[in-house]
């Protein structure tokens, strides 16, 4: 992780000089942890409130599930589930919200309401207005590398060089970026683990993080509770996958990931600190 760096979005930067914490809100019937829980505004708003109080830095709101199989929502019902909790979450939150959704109408709207960050999980690839969208309203943009949609993504997930095609594709994602007027600063990276990935990939991912650095970005990880999680270790069920996915927040501070997309909010951001104060000491004693 580069100390000092930083990664602007609308209205909101987020200082990257330790590890932040992207607490999940799914406001979905169906996503494969949190699917249902979150389907009214109170609720909804409390969750984020509370993810808040644990230390969440950014908040990530989603209205279409992005499971392998899930099926596609339509642009009205997506937006019929965020916006109006972005809109009455960003009249007092005091961190962030992004607005998880591959679809540029969704994105645009939900920026309206307060959104400062799109999290496009196709890393530009499904909507080509997407990239207009963030140039023009001045969002940041986390760029993720994916294989197909959540219908598809699960055939295609072998490579003959998984860590080369992620670079070069998320290369090409931040170049069509830069090229429609995107700001550097307004840029992140995200391996995409789960997304069109073998339970042996995503493992090799994790063991070879740092090499997305070349790329000069900041580094996004999504980790939290993922089916790869509860088949290394046996579990079925997600919310039992704590300690594994805290296994891998703590690897990817020692990666230099600088923005962990999890569920536990606590729990991460302490795994996550915990990491990082071990790498900072290093560091000091060396310089
Ligand atoms: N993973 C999920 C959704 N969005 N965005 C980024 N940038 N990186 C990720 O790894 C990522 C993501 C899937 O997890 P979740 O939102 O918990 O479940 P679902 O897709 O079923 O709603």
């Amino acid at each position: 992780m580069d100390v000092g760096g930083r990664m602007e979005g609308r209205n909101a930067t987020l200082i990257l000089d330790r590890p932040r914490i992207m607490g999940i809100l799914n406001l979905t019937p169906d996503s494969f942890s949190d699917g249902g829980r979150y389907d009214s505004l109170d609720v909804a708003l409390a969750r984020a409130y509370q993810m808040v109080d644990e230390g969440a830095d950014l908040i990530d709101i989603g209205g279409e599930s992005t499971r392998p199989g899930a099926a596609p929502v339509s642009a009205e019902e997506e937006i019929r589930r965020v916006v109006p909790v972005i809109e009455a979450l960003t009249r007092q939150c005091p961190v962030p919200v992004s607005i998880d959704t591959t679809k540029s109408s969704v994105a645009r709207l939900a920026i309206e309401a307060g959104a400062s960050f799109i999290n496009d999980v196709s890393g530009l690839l499904f909507d080509h207005q997407m990239v207009g969208c963030a140039a023009e309203t001045g969002a940041g943009l986390f760029l993720m590398h994916t294989s197909g949609t959540p219908l598809t993504m699960q055939q295609h997930t072998r490579y003959p060089d998984l860590l080369g095609e992620i670079i070069s594709r998320l290369r090409a994602g931040v170049g069509q970026a830069l090229n429609a007027g995107v700001p550097r600063s307004h840029l992140a990276i995200d391996p995409g683990i789960g997304f069109g990935k073998t339970l042996e990939g995503n493992l090799e991912i994790l063991r070879r993080l740092s090499e997305l650095r070349c790329l000069g970005f900041p580094i996004l990880l999504g980790t939290s509770r993922k089916s790869f999680i509860g088949k290394m270790l046996g579990i079925e069920n997600p919310e039992d996958r704590l300690c594994g996915s805290l296994a891998t927040v703590a690897l990817g501070v020692a990666a230099g990931a600088s923005i962990f997309r999890v569920h536990d909010v606590r729990q991460s951001r302490e795994a996550a600190l915990m990491a990082w104060g071990v790498i900072q000491e290093g560091q000091q004693r060396k310089s």
